[in-house]
């Protein structure tokens, strides 16, 4: 029994804290001890920090003290804060959108000669989608078209002109819930701005108009990931499943480690390439050859497309450099711990930055030339090889331990499976699993990893309980990656944890599948952007059954939710009709009233709403309790309609 159970239960991380303590290095489990006790005016989102009087805290036992200097009150200071997270998480998302339109953009119009369009059904999928005209034109001539109408999302500055990605993928009965709200958006940019401008101090201080004007921001979330979704699988495939492996030991002793991690795949991508190509390089050093692994969403997005190996997810990333045997962390942007240069000081490894917005000081920056990628690609690679000759081998210790992972679900790959049941409505196959009571309904697993929890215990723990009571799962970034991790992702786990109703679902999937293996128990449709698949996929489902969103029995849970991202994934979700568990406190529990709003109020205007609960089997019994009250719901219209018909 290893000393850091309580910090992860993942086991090949325990030798790595082992290491860690032998060295001296403080990792992520061990800063975050050093934390507590939190300041609770922090935690509950009552310190206000927007304007230099400040910190501000609510004081209601002290005369004066239950209001900021400025006047504003604790509703006000949540629903500040709260939305500021929306708006940090939605720019982040919406402009890494930005940076794949324009490498489209670049691709198509010839200047960025090492990318080409990979995916043209899905090119002209989404040309059809969004009103670009396809008939009788040249591939390049619509990629430019669409990549100027996904920059116009961004450049709009005109209040009447809505967005068009979420006009062209979202129901029409959502839409005008969303614009009867105002919370429709109209350039992403513009709304973002509008946000920050609203929540300066002395500007808009109803925490309901704060509130609304943070969903309009969280839909420009997904707007910006749906559109980089779409755009990055024009550029780079859609995924298809594939069979590798995830954990620690994906890392090998006897080749040029290099482990990608991040978001954007544009370098990513390119570095994949470029390895196949440089195996002799890597041989000619005296490795074995060159081996990438991925770490957090650049890691799932690499794994979707090109099947590559899961180091590990967000909590552990600087255990992959303790293993002595990580040349080179080749990083972009988001997610990425300022420590990992400190613990690479320790071994050979570089860790090296490539984005202009993201540098760490001490590390290694390279700036990513996209116009000269490959080369940019290859001249990473080269420092990693570099640092192999500098290995002390005496030093490596790679924990042994590994896990099958089947992935690369994206919704074009599940929708290809559930055809082979049924060519003409695919979605089908689960609507009669779901009306046959065969399944309970979907659940969608999100999210980080946050160390105010035991990491990966939450995801695994919740998967686990929603799998055995027959919910079909569906999952993506760092929540997935804890699955795969932990051998969850895989036919065998089917067999281990799944409920006889979800066996017997893909039992019959199984026999007609023509995949190798068999379909995991979940299935990973890719990156924190990619959760725009994931509502697609909702859209679609209850488009087959007849329902609207809020209706469908679908849940998501972010069980270990942490960054700004995800306060702003969790309020598109709740607008979409969603019900969204978060085992951490929710960052509006300071005001009781902005507390209500979104766990209870939002429920009747949008059908979604919030739950906060950190117990993990408390978490999974409610989701389940929502989706059987959906179901049964549905059942009791269906009812009411066929007697009103028969009449
Ligand atoms: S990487 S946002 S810790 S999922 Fe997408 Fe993981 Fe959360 Fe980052």
């Amino acid at each position: 029994m290893s000393e850091f159970e309580k910090y992860t239960i993942d086991i090949a991380a325990h030798p790595m804290l082992d290491r860690a303590k032998e060295l001296g290095f403080l990792t992520t489990f061990d800063r975050a001890k050093a934390q507590e006790p939190r300041c609770t005016f922090g935690n509950t989102g009552i310190c206000c920090r927007i304007c230099l009087q400040g910190p501000c805290r609510i004081l209601p036992k002290k005369p004066g003290g239950n209001k900021g200097i400025c006047g504003a009150r604790d509703y006000t200071i949540v629903a500040r804060n709260t939305v500021r997270y929306i708006a940090g998480g939605a720019a982040a998302h919406s402009d890494h959108g930005r940076e794949i339109s324009e490498a489209l953009l670049h691709t198509a119009e010839g200047h960025f000669k090492d990318y080409q369009i990979a995916d043209t059904n899905k090119l002209m999928y989404v040309a059809k989608n969004i009103g670009v005209e396809t008939e009788g034109r040249e591939i390049n001539a619509i990629a430019k078209e669409v990549a100027n109408a996904a920059l116009d999302e961004y450049r709009r500055i005109d209040e009447n002109e809505e967005v068009t990605w979420l006009k062209s993928y979202i129901p029409e009965n959502t839409l005008t819930i969303w614009r009867k709200t105002t919370i429709m958006p109209t350039g992403i940019n513009l709304s973002l701005a509008k946000l920050l401008h609203q929540t300066h101090v002395g500007n808009d201080s109803d925490p309901i108009n704060i509130t609304f004007g943070g969903l309009k921001a969280a839909l420009c979330d997904l707007d910006g990931s749906h559109l980089a979704t779409d755009l990055s699988d024009i550029l780079f495939g859609t995924g298809v499943p594939v069979v590798t492996e995830a954990n620690l030991g994906a890392i090998k002793a006897d080749k040029v480690n290099i482990a990608v991690h991040g978001h954007n795949p544009l370098l990513s991508q390119m570095v994949v390439k470029a390895a196949k190509e440089m195996q002799e390089e890597a041989k000619a050093a005296g490795a074995a050859g060159i081996n990438l692994v991925g770490i957090c969403c650049t890691g799932n997005e690499v794994l979707m497309r090109e099947g590559v190996a899961i180091a590990t997810n967000f909590a552990t990333q600087e255990l992959a450099v303790l293993t002595g045997a990580m040349d080179a962390m080749v990083v972009d942007v988001q997610c990425i711990m300022p420590s990992l240069r400190s613990v690479a000081e320790c071994f050979q490894t570089k860790i090296v930055t490539t984005s202009p917005i993201m540098k760490i000081p001490g590390s290694y920056h390279y700036g990513f030339d996209e116009a000269h990628a490959m080369d940019s690609a290859k001249e990473i690679i080269r420092l990693a090889i570099d640092a192999y000759k500098q290995r002390d081998q005496a030093i490596v210790n790679i924990p042994n331990v590994t896990n099958k992972v089947v992935a690369g679900f994206s919704l074009e790959a599940m929708l290809n499976i559930f055809k082979k049941v049924n060519p003409e409505h695919p979605l089908r196959v689960i609507a009669d699993a779901i009306e046959a009571g065969e399944i309970k309904g979907v659940a969608a697993l999100i999210g980080c990893n946050n160390r105010k929890v035991t990491h990966n215990y939450n995801h695994t723990i919740i998967a686990q309980e929603l799998a055995e009571n027959d919910v079909l799962l569906l999952a993506g970034g760092c929540s997935a990656q804890a699955h795969a991790l932990s051998g969850m992702m895989n036919g065998e786990a089917v067999q281990k944890y799944a409920g006889e109703g979800l066996k017997k679902f893909f039992a019959r999937l199984n026999a007609v599948s023509g995949l190798t293996e068999d379909l995991p128990l979940m299935f990973h449709m890719g990156s924190c952007v990619d959760y725009s698949r994931m509502q697609l996929f909702a859209n679609l489902l209850a488009a087959e059954m007849g329902l609207d969103l809020a209706e469908l029995p679908y849940a998501v849970s972010a069980p270990e939710a942490m960054s700004e991202k995800a306060v702003a994934i969790g309020s598109w979700n709740v607008c979409c009709g969603n019900p969204m568990h978060v085992g951490v406190n929710g960052p509006t529990v300071g005001s009781q009233l902005v507390d209500d709003v979104v766990t209870k109020i939002a429920e009747d205007v949008f059908g979604g709403f919030f739950f906060w609960e950190p117990d993990p089997h408390k978490a999974s019994a409610r989701m389940i309790d929502i989706l059987k009250e959906r179901n049964w719901k549905n059942v009791m219209r269906k009812k009411a309609r066929d007697a009103k018909a028969a009449n």
